[in-house]
């Protein structure tokens, strides 16, 4: 079934981006307005005294993104399954706000080494906070070796001066802004060692530069950020902190010309097409074509008016997509309507916990848990599967949690479920309580992934955390549980959520094994403020 899902279909024109057609680019609070290819970029000229060596004229520039360090740990969360493996949207779009004469390789760390002794002048490198130590051991070396190294993203935001520590340089924010001004600098022998990014305006950004992406690493599809921005504001999550409280969307035309130049109108169906359609599922022609879209907002839903214009163009598309949504869109029939009819075939939805106590303590308003099991069914019903997210560790969970969530993905059948342990990220409202309780006892951020125990739970132990998560991943991708959830009827697009599952049943094994994740035995006295 995976193999049926990665046979090179029909080949996918990749549009080739020409980022000088956009001459406004920054909201109105942002500074580069109306400037044309070498007032944007700098000039050409001028005092490269960092160049000395490699190629002046053609300096290389390294958009990396760092993983983290483990083959075996990059694995274990499902980031290298055929189904599951994604780009770096954000170094493809720094990558076409970059002028030609820059010469870019694009390293995906999780599939390929970082190329040392290439004398390489430039690098950007990005991570999560799990990747840090990595990220940092990488920078390192590349300034060994005389290259100019920029950290950003997440965690560099929110500390900084522990990034500077191993870069010349880090970027706060959303990088595209304050690109041009970065490299201009780089140019002239300056850089500065604090940039900061503002809130983009979406509608001025260019398409990603997708020719860069290594396409045998991935999963068969293809790739779009449709908004920024998260008005919920949960304790836990830092996408606030960063993207900002106010939800920005992209046009929903620059996405339809975006899509349509990818996708293409789609073929003429040949006879034993029409035949898998009619004897296996109608989506079969669809992923032999890879006409299949993974949105990566955080939640596309925010605001419904966009919601419904940018499902309209899925709609004219003629794809199928999955996606990252907020419990509150399934009160709204027509847009479940319009998202069925759009080619929607999965959402995944944070339902972090089944207590509504915890839920108001994380500020997580949109979820009602009295209304999961409802919520659920409406989206099955338009054969469009779940995908859940649930995190352990919250101050109200005893251990009896595990097998809550374990219970509830089965009862509701549920097409993947993700439990994750809670986790105190930098510049997030739960880091701040934890920290001044003095309930941290770990601050090596490899630990940061959500599968490490990283503070003193209120009503369990540190162990109990770490085996109980472990617990409810083993429950839930049991070979009988899959049976169960994905194979029985009514089913939702097996031939889909099987392989996944599949993948996940084998991550499982990874996730448990005591090498990888060591368990923790902490004693109160590792705890500081
Ligand atoms: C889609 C997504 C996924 C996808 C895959 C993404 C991918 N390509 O690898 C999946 C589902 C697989 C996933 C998995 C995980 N994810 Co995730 N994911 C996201 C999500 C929703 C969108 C990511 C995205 O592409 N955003 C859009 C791009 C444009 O944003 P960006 O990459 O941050 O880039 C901007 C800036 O960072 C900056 N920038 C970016 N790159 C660079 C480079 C340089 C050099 C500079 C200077 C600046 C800069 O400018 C960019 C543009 O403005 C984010 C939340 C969010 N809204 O961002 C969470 C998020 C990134 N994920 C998160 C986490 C924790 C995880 C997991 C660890 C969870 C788990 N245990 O399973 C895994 C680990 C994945 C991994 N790679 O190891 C956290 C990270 C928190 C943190 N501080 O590290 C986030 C922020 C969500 C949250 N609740 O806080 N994820
Ligand atoms: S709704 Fe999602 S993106 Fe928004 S704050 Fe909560 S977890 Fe983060």
């Amino acid at each position: 079934m995976v193999l049926s899902l990665t046979i090179p279909g029909q080949y996918i024109r990749f549009m080739e981006i020409s980022c000088y057609q956009y001459s406004e680019f920054l909201t109105p609070r942002g500074h580069l307005k109306n400037y044309d290819k070498k007032q944007r970029f700098g000039s050409d000229e001028g005092g490269s005294d960092l160049l000395s060596s490699g190629n002046v004229d053609h300096p290389s520039l390294f958009l990396i993104a760092a993983a983290t360090g483990s083959k075996a740990r990059n694995k274990a969360f499902g980031i290298r399954l055929p189904l599951l493996g994604y780009p770096a949207i954000s170094l493809a779009a720094m990558a076409s706000l970059t002028p030609d004469r820059f010469d870019i390789r694009l390293v995906d760390e999780a599939n390929e080494p970082v190329p040392y002794g290439q004398n390489c002048q430039l690098a950007l490198i990005v991570g999560l906070t799990h990747h840090m130590p990595n990220v940092y051991g990488i920078a390192d070396r590349l300034r060994s070796e005389g290259t100019k190294v920029i950290l950003g993203g997440f965690h560099v935001t929110a500390l900084p001066d522990e990034a500077l520590e191993h870069a010349d340089s880090v970027i706060l924010g959303e990088a595209e802004a304050i690109w041009k001004e970065v490299l201009d600098d780089f140019t002239r022998g300056n850089l500065k060692k604090k940039y900061v990014g503002r809130e983009v305006d979406l509608s001025r950004l260019p398409n990603i530069r997708r020719d860069l992406f290594n396409k045998k690493f991935y999963y068969p599809g293809e790739i779009i950020e449709t908004t920024r921005g998260c008005a919920v504001g949960c304790k836990f999550c830092g996408v606030q902190n960063f993207f900002g409280r106010r939800y920005r969307g992209r046009p929903p035309e620059a996405i339809r010309e975006e899509l349509m130049a990818l996708f293409g109108p789609r073929p003429a169906q040949a006879r034993w097409k029409t035949w898998l359609a009619r004897h296996w599922h109608p989506d079969i022609p669809y992923f032999i074509e890879r006409r299949l879209l993974y949105v990566m907002d955080s939640n596309f839903v925010s605001d419904p008016g966009h919601a419904r214009a940018v499902l309209e163009v899925f709609k004219d598309c003629d794809i199928r997509w999955y996606g990252h949504a907020s419990f509150n869109l399934t009160r709204d029939e027509s847009i479940l309507d319009l998202m069925a009819e759009s080619g929607c075939i999965g959402v995944n939805i944070g339902f972090e916990s089944l207590s509504q106590a915890t839920i108001d303590s994380i500020h997580k308003f949109p979820n009602r848990t009295a209304e999961y099991a409802d919520c659920i069914r409406r989206l099955h019903e338009r054969n469009i599967g779940v995908m859940g997210t649930f995190i352990v560790g919250f101050d109200e969970d005893s251990p009896a949690v595990f097998d809550q969530v374990a219970e509830f993905a089965l009862e509701n059948r549920l097409e993947t479920a993700f439990t994750l342990i809670l986790t105190p990220l930098p510049n997030t409202p739960v880091y701040g309580q934890m920290n001044s309780e003095g309930r941290i006892f770990s601050r090596n951020w490899g630990d940061y992934d959500h599968g490490s125990v990283t503070f003193f739970p209120r009503n369990m132990t540190p162990g109990q955390l770490h085996w109980g998560m472990r617990s409810t991943w083993k429950k839930i991708y049991s070979w009988r549980s899959i049976w169960h959830r994905i194979m029985t009827k009514p089913r939702v697009r097996p031939f889909f959520y099987l392989p996944v599952n599949i993948g996940f049943h084998r991550c499982t094994r990874l996730i448990c094994s005591e090498k990888l994740w060591r368990p923790p035995n902490p004693t109160p006295q590792e705890s500081f403020r």
